[in-house]
């Protein structure tokens, strides 16, 4: 007879809270490991987990090995492929979630937008928008069809996967689609977004509003397909005033969350550069919000007390230093956090593509290590450790 102790109990009913009131037809392998899941919401966790950013790329030679032999768009709209470099930073670095292979920007691309990528300067949209007539022209957007490709990359993915960590799924903020969408490519001024929100206020809130149901729609459509979590990039963020941010950001991922808000799935927020207001940014619906590097966890988290999970927040460029430097600077932000759950370990953005993998296995070792001590207190009623 096999006994059921307190442990094997509460395994049972961690995993049985992320696998009920699934869709049907989805079939749902048991999570292993969930500590990421468990950290958005603020429950117990063994130690720290973390996944970084953008870790599904260039940095990795396995990525640019396929990368070599298709193009971006192909990658993205072929499952097979989507999923193979997905799950590669799960087999080669060893992270604690997976984040689906995909861009932000094919929102845009399926809402009609043509879509290139030029070497040296990254995606492009040679016909950006600039007039009302512009904005007819975009459709509106059904996901199971126009984005069918990433709802069957996340289902071979879960396959490939087979429960052992969770899967992610993102989009980009109105704002910041906006601001692709109408600069066309990458900016260093955002002169042509900011000219149009300056001139034509009416048309920007025309367009924001289009591109958030076509984000609820798509998040919603992933969370159907079987993510388990999704992020919500606000890249830009930080460009905009205060009052703006407000107005042609925040108002509208206030909307989308509320809309795609499914409560047994975590909603991170990661708006880059807006240091002011986080009471505000907690009281978007979102169950996490990530933060980049320029802040400090402990002070946020002070300010902030349970109300979110934070995540992040060490310096990308700091995988540019020797181990022990890598070490140290994260060590610091265990420490800055303190103790407890609520902290997913994260970069404060996206990895960059000329750091060496080694550097990002020595730093997701060291957190797995490091941060069980963080939550001795949250585990000591004699619970074993489980992942
Ligand atoms: O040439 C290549 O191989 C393409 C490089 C690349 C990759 C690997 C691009 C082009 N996108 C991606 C994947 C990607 N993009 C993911 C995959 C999942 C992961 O591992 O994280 C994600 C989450 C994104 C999201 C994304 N795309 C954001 C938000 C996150 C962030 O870094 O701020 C943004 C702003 C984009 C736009 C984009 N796509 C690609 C590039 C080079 C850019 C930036 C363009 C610019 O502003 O200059």
């Amino acid at each position: 007879m096999i006994a059921v102790d307190s442990y094997a109990l509460l395994l049972l009913l961690s995993i049985l809270k992320y696998t009920i009131g699934k869709p049907k037809g989805v079939t749902v392998a048991k999570l292993q490991n969930d500590l990421f899941l468990r950290a958005c919401k603020r429950l117990p966790v063994e130690r720290t987990p973390i996944w970084i950013m953008r870790q599904a790329g260039r940095y990795l030679p396995e990525y640019r090995a396929v990368r070599q032999r298709y193009d971006f768009l192909t990658m993205c709209k072929t499952p097979e492929l989507a999923t193979e470099v997905t799950l590669q930073p799960i087999d080669l670095i060893g992270v604690d979630a997976a984040i689906i292979f995909s861009d932000i920007l094919v929102i845009p691309e399926a809402m009609g937008m043509q879509f290139e990528m030029h070497e040296g300067i990254g995606p492009v949209f040679p016909h950006p928008i600039r007039s009302g007539n512009d904005a007819d022209k975009l459709k509106k957007l059904d996901p199971t069809v126009d984005l069918k490709y990433v709802m069957d990359a996340v289902a071979l993915t879960k396959k490939g996967l087979s429960g052992r960590v969770p899967l992610i799924g993102f989009s980009g903020s109105p704002w910041t689609l906006l601001s692709y969408m109408v600069e066309g490519q990458g900016s260093k001024t955002f002169s042509k977004v900011k000219f149009l929100i300056y001139n034509d206020p009416k048309l920007a809130h025309r367009l924001l509003d289009k591109i958030a149901d076509a984000a609820t729609a798509y998040l919603s459509a992933l969370i159907e397909a079987g993510v388990n979590a999704v992020q919500i990039f606000d890249t830009w963020a930080g460009i905009l005033s205060q009052d703006d941010f407000e107005e042609f950001s925040l108002g509208y991922i206030r909307k989308i969350i509320s809309r795609i808000k499914k409560k047994e799935i975590p909603v991170i927020l990661f708006a880059k550069g807006v240091h002011y207001q986080l009471n505000r940014l907690a009281g978007s619906g979102a169950d996490v919000l990530g933060l980049d590097w320029t802040m400090n966890i402990g002070e946020v988290r002070k300010e902030l007390g349970d109300k979110v999970s934070l995540q992040g927040n060490l310096d990308p460029a700091v995988l540019y230093a020797g181990h022990e430097k890598i070490k140290s600077e994260a060590k610091k932000i265990l420490q800055a956090f303190g103790k407890g759950s609520g902290h997913i370990f994260n970069l404060g953005h996206g990895i960059p593509p000329d750091v060496r993998p080694e550097s990002l296995k020595i730093l997701v070792d060291f957190i797995k290590e490091e941060s069980v001590s963080y939550h001795m207190d949250d585990n000591q009623h004699g619970e074993k450790s489980r992942v």
